[in-house]
């Protein structure tokens, strides 16, 4: 049993600056929820301040309350129409009978979470237009994250700089985007590039998105998680039509952990930190589909998956043909047990159902040899474990099935593999 101080003392201080912060932002049943984790996790230091440092982003994602998104800029850019589209078409699945130890909830979209902030136009001069500006500023500086909305058509002139400028002054996580791109004529990479230029920004900081069509909107989601993992609950809740695409950046963010932890040659059972970076997975998941799960009921599901048996399994059936490095086996395989682990607990949450252990079987070892295929493109030469873990996520989160799942269904699994090396 760890007292949360002593467990503080064993972290890295740069980690501990990050526990600090989040941890100040948690509402009380969330402190709770993690302390009883952290009665679970080892006292072996070395192994916990790996898994802390490995985890901190997924440790964000599963605790964090941040709840407050505020979509900003000028008048007509399309704020209204893009607030509409996040908050439409709630997905209520076929309501299910609540499984044993959790409770569903089911809830109405949370509009609550997105509130639009008109900003004003260059036409509000002098001593009125700066109190307007003023008042939606400060509108803006209540909330957690900032989507920042432009009009690709109208571009960016002095207004629009100036209001960007104040934005970013507030210290805030946001993201930049070039709205009605379904309308440009331009080419929009150039575009891109030229906003981008402008805001002093790189160009995967601006996403050109129609939210009239709806293209790119997946993608503000994933550079919101990105920016923000605290948001990635409430995101998950206020929309249930995105719920694969945010429960897909917990799972990267958990196999990559995993890959990351596989590589560690570990003075304790080998399974026990995948575990917990799995359960982890699982009540972040649980949060996303508002289910209510306890930390002890998060590690029962992983365990009764028999991830660990069947990862074992699978590991020693592969080495034995050979040719493959041990350090390429064991991190497929850790991966793609996590992967199935979070593809089944979103089944679970989504609509009840178990999956049995023949398609889990199959699954795991279909996935993992792609895994294998793909880690060879890495090289011969072991990687870091920070590199590993930079990679494995790089490649899930450009992987098709972030976005349709529909291939893990049919076992028809093709993942995208980024070999650059991390900087
Ligand atoms: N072509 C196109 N028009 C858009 C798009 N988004 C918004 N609009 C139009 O732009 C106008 C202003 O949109 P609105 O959402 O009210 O802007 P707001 O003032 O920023 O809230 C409306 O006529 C919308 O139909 C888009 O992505 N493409
Ligand atoms: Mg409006």
């Amino acid at each position: 049993m760890q007292t949360l101080d002593e467990l503080k003392k064993k972290l890295p201080p740069q980690t501990q600056v990050i526990f600090d912060a989040f941890w100040e932002k948690l509402p009380n049943t969330e402190k709770k929820n993690f302390l009883d984790l952290v009665q679970a996790f080892p006292s072996e230091t070395n192994l916990l301040r790996l898994l802390l440092k490995l985890g901190a982003n997924q440790f964000q994602m599963t605790f964090g309350a941040k709840t407050r998104i505020a979509i900003v800029g000028p008048a007509n850019v399309g704020k209204s129409t893009l607030y509409n589209q996040f908050i439409q078409a709630k997905d209520n699945k076929a309501q299910v009978s609540p499984l044993p130890g959790t409770t569903r909830i089911i809830q109405e979209a949370d509009a609550g979470i997105f509130a639009v902030i008109d900003t004003p136009g260059a036409d509000a001069v002098g001593e009125v237009g700066e109190k307007e500006r003023q008042t939606a500023l400060s509108a803006a500086s209540a909330s957690d994250f900032l989507i920042i909305v432009f009009d690709a058509i109208q571009g960016i002139k002095v207004t629009e700089l100036d209001l960007f400028q104040r934005l970013v002054a507030m210290n805030k996580p946001y993201v930049v985007v070039l709205n009605k791109s379904d309308i440009v004529k331009k080419d929009i990479p150039q575009l891109v590039q030229h906003t981008a230029s402008l805001l002093q920004l790189t160009t995967d900081q601006v996403i050109p998105i129609s939210a009239k069509t709806g293209d790119q909107l997946p993608e503000v989601l994933k550079a919101i998680a990105i920016a923000e993992p605290g948001i990635v609950a409430a995101l998950g809740q206020a929309m249930p039509q995105y719920r694969w695409q945010l429960a897909w950046r917990a799972i990267a963010s958990a196999s990559s952990v995993s890959a990351a932890i596989a590589l560690t040659p570990l003075p304790v059972i080998d399974f026990l930190p995948l575990v917990i970076t799995q359960s982890v997975m699982v009540l972040g998941i649980a949060r996303i589909y508002n289910y209510k799960i306890t930390p002890a009921r998060a590690k029962e599901l992983v365990l009764s998956f028999g991830m660990g048996f069947l990862g074992r399994t699978l590991f020693y059936e592969l080495s034995k043909f050979g040719g493959v490095p041990g350090w390429i086996i064991s991190a497929a395989v850790a991966v793609s047990m996590t992967v199935v682990m979070g593809y089944a607990a979103t089944i679970w949450f989504e609509r009840g159902e178990k999956l049995s252990h023949g398609s889990i079987r199959e699954l795991s070892k279909n996935l993992t040899k792609v895994f294998i295929e793909n880690l060879k493109n890495i090289g011969k030469k072991k990687p870091g474990k920070m590199s590993l873990k930079t990679m494995v996520e790089k490649m899930l989160e450009n992987s098709p099935l972030g976005q349709d799942r529909s291939a893990i269904e049919a076992q028809n699994i093709e993942i995208v593999v980024d070999t650059r090396q991390p900087n």
